[in-house]
């Protein structure tokens, strides 16, 4: 019970499959008292259920995209939380268009401060409207990809977003320090989600990444849960602005071990 009279508020939770649910389920294993907040009115239907299961009461219309809404939801977590210790990030979104096809050919200067807007900022927005009320050792956690750092098709604008995600972790990171206020991100493998289903082809990324993975497989919501739960914890005290890999080793290797020839 590593996380036992931590309270965390968990974001992009849109359903069973969402990866916000495996760390709300490994979260509340180890003791976290749990809010969340939805996008709107649509995903509270989903969202219910679960944060029932895990105990929780506390659920916010947050659309991240506004600040009014942002600051509204902080507003509404006071009345249950006057202080709390950290909060999960797991909220990505780029115009459908935008990740199908070529690179140079479908992305705009809409689609691209869109993507950036909730995919990036929204990160640093949720970290000032929470400052005021975040404990000391508090962790703030987000969700981020490998195309940050290489190319894949289909990908396109969202790898540029998740680049500047990343660096917005540590910039975080450098500013919240001296609160002693942690924040890292974890770059996970392709799991089948809402999300992803939004990116063409995401069949075959699940099946490449298998093939050239050293562990031969994909990885788990609850694995990416796991480490989540980890880093949120006092355990990870010494860890900040850093990118920690939950893909069955993927980005470590070059090439799958049966084209050795
Ligand atoms: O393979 C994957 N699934 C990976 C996902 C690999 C590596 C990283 N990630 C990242 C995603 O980019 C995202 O940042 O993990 C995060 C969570 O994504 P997920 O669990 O894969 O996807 P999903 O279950 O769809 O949750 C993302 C949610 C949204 O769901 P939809 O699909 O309806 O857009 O982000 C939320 C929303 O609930 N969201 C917003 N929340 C508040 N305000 C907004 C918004 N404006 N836009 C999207």
């Amino acid at each position: 019970m590593f996380l036992k009279d931590k309270k965390i508020l968990i974001t992009g939770l849109a359903n069973k499959y969402s990866i916000a649910a495996g760390i709300a389920h490994a979260m509340h294993r180890e003791g976290a008292s749990l809010a969340f907040t939805y996008q709107n009115e649509r995903m509270l239907k989903n969202l219910a259920p679960i944060a029932n299961e895990l105990g929780s009461s506390i659920l916010i219309e947050c659309d991240v995209s506004s600040d009014d809404s942002i600051k509204k939801s902080f507003t509404q977590l006071k009345k249950h939380w006057d202080t709390f210790d950290g909060f999960v990030h797991s909220i990505g979104f780029a115009p459908a268009d935008q990740l199908l096809g070529d690179f140079v050919d479908v992305t705009t200067r809409e689609g691209f401060k869109i993507a950036h807007d909730i995919s990036s900022y929204s990160f640093t927005a949720l970290a000032k409207a929470a400052k005021p009320m975040l404990n000391d050792s508090s962790a703030l956690l987000t969700l981020t990809y490998l195309g940050a750092m290489q190319s894949l098709p289909n990908y396109n604008v969202m790898g540029l977003a998740k680049a500047s995600l990343e660096a917005n972790t540590r910039f975080l990171a450098a500013s919240l320090g001296s609160d002693n206020i942690r924040v890292n991100a974890i770059s996970a493998g392709p799991i089948k989600t809402l999300a992803a289903s939004g990116v063409k082809n995401f069949r075959k990324m699940l099946s490449q990444h298998s093939e050239r993975a050293p562990l031969g497989r994909t990885v788990t919501s609850e694995e990416v849960g796991n480490v989540a739960a980890f880093l949120c914890s006092d355990y990870a005290s010494g860890i900040t602005g850093e990118i920690t890999y939950v893909d069955a080793g993927f980005n470590t290797a070059a090439m799958p071990l049966n084209d050795k020839g």
